[in-house]
């Protein structure tokens, strides 16, 4: 899954595809590059961002949304919104990514329940003004994995069906460093959420993401600029996919499309 951040701030890209003209170049530059999966945003969140207004998301994503369907994309909406959702589907989109899973806006359960398309369930636990204030775990990867059962709980009580359902641990979202490779490490526990639909595909959103930085950082006090994580991104990649993820969700396509390509072949040899 390629990322087309239509903002002026997200934390890693924000700015760069920001006109419509642009981020409709870069969505179809990451498609021939061999991403399977457009995921267009319009609202950042990154830690500390505050809301946009539900016009301006889709005076943001329309346009970008329009003409990457048309030129043949499978387009993915990543919203907390059940309104810019549906615009998005009505426009094209096949696929409707929520970090909030259902979360931040009652409407979207009943638009997905409605609509049959797939839907990445991302765990949360508020907005990002202040998610980080609620980063405090006893054991993550169980919390994580009962809060996000809790989330599938509601959505198929709700009538989606659970085919429908790719879930996301959610990193860096009221997540610690520690608590991001927690999770990533123990992939597979997350899969098996104690519902009978189980296990569900897993989404990882890893990609230039701040915890990579802190880890790389030359000293403590200076992460690695986001723009040269993306070696390390594909390190993380490979042991993802290796790991069971059913997807990722990346900035750079050809080599994070070569690291999954190159785990699925990994994980078709038998284990002695
Ligand atoms: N991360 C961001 C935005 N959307 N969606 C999913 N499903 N998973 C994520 O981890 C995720 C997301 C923030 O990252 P960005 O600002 O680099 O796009």
């Amino acid at each position: 899954m390629g990322v087309v951040n239509v903002t002026p701030d997200s934390f890693s890209d924000g700015g760069q595809w920001f006109s419509a003209q642009d981020a409709i170049a870069h969505g179809l530059e990451l498609a021939a590059a061999g991403a399977d999966i457009i995921d267009v945003g319009g609202e950042s969140t990154r830690p500390g961002a505050l809301r946009i207004s539900e016009e301006e998301e889709l005076r943001r994503v329309g346009p970008v949304v329009t003409a990457l369907a048309r030129a043949g994309a499978v387009v993915s909406i990543d919203t907390m919104r059940a309104a810019v959702a549906e615009l998005a589907l009505e426009s094209g989109a096949r696929m409707v990514n929520d970090v909030s899973g259902g979360l931040a806006d009652p409407a979207m359960i009943a638009l997905i329940a409605a609509s049959g398309v797939p839907y990445v369930v991302m765990h949360w636990r508020g907005q990002s003004a202040d998610m980080q204030s609620r980063a405090t775990y006893a054991d993550v990867v169980k919390e994580v994995t009962a809060e996000l059962t809790d989330r599938v709980m509601v959505l198929t009580r709700a009538g989606v069906d659970p085919g429908q359902l790719i879930i996301d641990p959610g990193l860096g979202f009221a997540k610690l460093p520690a608590h991001n490779w927690a999770l990533l490490a123990r992939l597979r526990e997350l899969s098996c959420l104690d519902h009978p639909a189980a296990p569900f595909p897993v989404l990882v959103g890893a990609s230039r993401k701040r915890f990579i930085g802190r880890l790389l950082a030359a000293d403590a006090d200076s992460p690695r600029p986001f723009a040269e994580c993306d070696d390390a991104t594909v390190a993380l990649t490979a042991l993802a996919a290796a790991g069971g993820a059913w997807g990722v969700r990346v900035h750079r396509v050809p080599a994070n499309a070569d690291a999954v390509r190159i785990a699925a072949r990994w994980r078709q040899e038998p284990v002695p």
